[in-house]
């Protein structure tokens, strides 16, 4: 412990946290409403990042915390294996109905990390069923995110979470990127150009043969890499490779999903339907940790065979569809649609673009992204010192009285789908202002 650090800090080791910095200056959340946190101190802080990409209903919400409060007397926990409860079997009717068609059966778990688990297993397990246990292969894409577990950090395609753990899944192998700012800086919207990136999986295709592999792993918007939209086209091919050569296509729309594009999914704002969903975070409105992995009909269908008495897969956590969260979801889920937040973000991004891409032309600014209420303002990174003009932004909001998020040299928002204009120009305007500050 550094002298300067409070003793009462010490214990906690923080998750992806800079621990040493932060106990020496933390930054403390005490209380949300709607668009606001309070520190303990009772500083109002505007909320741009709905906390980590989550609460998109904004805090608080009534009807959430009511449900919360009366499951717990209810029905505290009920047993998930071969047991079950009400809401459990509500909360999947609900999902499957708001999901793109055919994506009606649905898996619980417990974060966004195990959901991406759960699905790169039913991927492998669906093709053995079916005869195909040679297809063994996942692949991901660089830039891309899929939690923090083995199989995610595999698939995933960032060095920091991927270089300290060794050699990870074996037979895993990653397509390019879709990012292109030589064409495509300060595209509003998708960008124009890249469509054909899709075909790096062709490559792949040709170096281990598609009787090898089993799935490919994409979020339709990389959003823990910088806010990285699809090009127009590119979802598309992505989706008539795989339908060519037998491989599962799994959409991780933990971050896109409830209404973040404009839509219920990525999927359905995007035009391409996947063969699984990843989903957590905006499913409680971040409330109670749960994800959720959303199955075509025809996956699921192929594991039911066999004497009935046996289980057809072999997984599942102790808190699989855990009764508050299960409440909190529910809840989450009328809220979205009492509110009509979906639409409200569809309706807001362009004022949201708009917002967003006037920062072109500040100092240091090099790209502008953006879809639905989510969007990326890149900066030159300090000449040897990346990700520190970014956090020097963030750290400029703070005081500012809003909260962003950072990811490399790119400064993300996504605020919850409530916000109003005078909330999204007071958002942009305080990133502004700091991009003056730390150019
Ligand atoms: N997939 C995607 C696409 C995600 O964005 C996960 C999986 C993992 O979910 P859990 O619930 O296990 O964290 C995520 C999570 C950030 C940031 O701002 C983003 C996430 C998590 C932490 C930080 O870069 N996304
Ligand atoms: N470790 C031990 C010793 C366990 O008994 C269990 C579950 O019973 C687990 C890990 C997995 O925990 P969870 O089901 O909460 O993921």
């Amino acid at each position: 412990m550094s002298p300067d650090t409070d003793p009462a800090m010490d214990a906690f080791w923080m998750p992806f946290t800079a621990n040493r910095q932060f106990k020496k200056a933390p930054r403390l959340l005490a209380r949300a409403a709607g668009m606001h946190y309070w520190t303990p101190e009772g500083r109002e802080i505007l909320d741009g990042a709905s906390g980590l990409w989550c609460v998109n209903a904004g805090h608080g919400r009534p009807k959430i915390v009511q449900a919360i409060a009366a499951q717990a007397a209810e029905l505290d926990y009920a047993p998930p294996f071969q047991m079950g409860h009400p809401k459990a079997f509500e909360l999947a009717e609900r999902l499957a109905a708001l999901a793109p068609p055919g994506l009606d059966k649905v898996f619980f778990t417990n974060s966004g990390s195990e959901a991406v688990e759960t699905a790169l297993k039913i991927a492998l397990a669906y093709h053995r069923v079916r005869g195909e246990g040679q297809r063994t292969r996942l692949i991901g894409r660089e830039r891309g995110y899929h939690g923090v577990n083995f199989g995610g950090i595999a698939v995933g395609g960032m060095v920091a979470n991927r270089r300290m753990f060794g050699t990870l899944l074996a037979g895993v192998d990653h397509i390019r990127h879709t990012h292109d700012p030589a064409r495509n800086a300060f595209s509003v919207g998708q960008p124009a150009h890249g469509a054909e990136f899709a075909d790096d999986l062709e490559r792949l295709v040709a170096l281990h043969d598609a009787s090898t592999i089993a799935a490919v792993i994409v979020e339709p918007v990389a959003g823990s890499t910088g806010v990285l939209v699809p090009p127009l086209g590119y979802l598309q091919r992505l989706r008539e490779i795989c339908d060519r050569h037998g491989i599962l296509l799994i959409f991780d729309e933990v971050i896109t999903g409830f209404g973040r594009t404009g839509r219920a999914f990525g999927a359905q704002t995007f035009g391409v339907t996947p063969d699984l969903i990843t989903v957590a975070k905006g499913l409680t409105n971040g409330a109670v940790p749960m994800g959720a992995v959303l199955a075509q009909r025809r996956i699921h269908d192929a594991f039911m065979q066999g004497p009935e008495h046996l289980i057809e897969f072999f997984h599942g956590y102790t808190y699989s569809a855990h009764p508050l969260a299960c409440a909190a979801a529910l809840a989450a889920l009328d809220t979205y649609a009492e509110d009509g937040l979906f639409e409200r973000a569809a309706r807001l991004q362009g004022y949201f673009a708009q917002a967003l891409h006037a920062l072109r032309g500040l100092p240091r600014v090099i790209d502008i992204r953006n879809i639905g209420l989510v969007g990326g303002v890149e900066l030159e990174p300090i000449a040897g010192e990346p990700t520190r003009r970014a956090f020097a932004v963030f750290l400029d909001c703070w005081q500012q009285g809003v909260l962003v998020r950072t990811t490399g040299d790119t400064v993300a928002l996504s605020p919850p789908l409530i916000i109003d204009e005078a909330q999204i120009d007071r958002l942009v305007g305080a990133v502004g202002e700091a991009i003056r500050r730390a150019a």
